[in-house]
């Protein structure tokens, strides 16, 4: 069992959020430092810590994480002008929270390469 991070408690209602989707697979809530008009996290309720453990995850797990993903941007209507996801993992990508998630960035244009 991993130590509880800040995303475990917001999926337990112990540390508040604003939550913008939730089905039985994922919630999302909006990014407390956003940067982008729109920036959401995506967290699979069932935890992996990481997104280098999905490659041992159940596949249909996998599918279900990334297929809300698209319907959490879809939800925010992000789909006509696009939107970026960006999943960060370990140190060198400076993942801070140990608890998977997606970023959803939106509602501007977003520069390439990322820094
Ligand atoms: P990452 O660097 O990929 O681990 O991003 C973690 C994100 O989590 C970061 O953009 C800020 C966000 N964050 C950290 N603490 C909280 C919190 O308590 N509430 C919310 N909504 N977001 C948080």
């Amino acid at each position: 069992m991993t130590e509880a991070t800040i995303f475990d408690k917001i999926l337990h209602g112990e540390i508040p959020a604003q939550i913008v989707f939730e089905d039985d697979s994922v919630l999302a809530f909006r990014d407390v430092h956003p940067q982008a008009p729109t920036h959401v996290l995506v967290i699979p309720k069932k935890k992996l810590a990481r997104f280098s453990e999905l490659a041992t995850a159940p596949v249909a797990d996998v599918a279900a994480f990334f297929s809300s993903i698209a319907k959490v941007a879809n939800h925010l209507g992000l789909e006509k002008n696009g939107y970026r996801v960006v999943i960060n993992n370990g140190r060198d990508a400076q993942q801070s929270v140990e608890y998977i998630h997606a970023h959803i960035l939106g509602g501007r244009a977003l520069s390439w390469p990322p820094g």
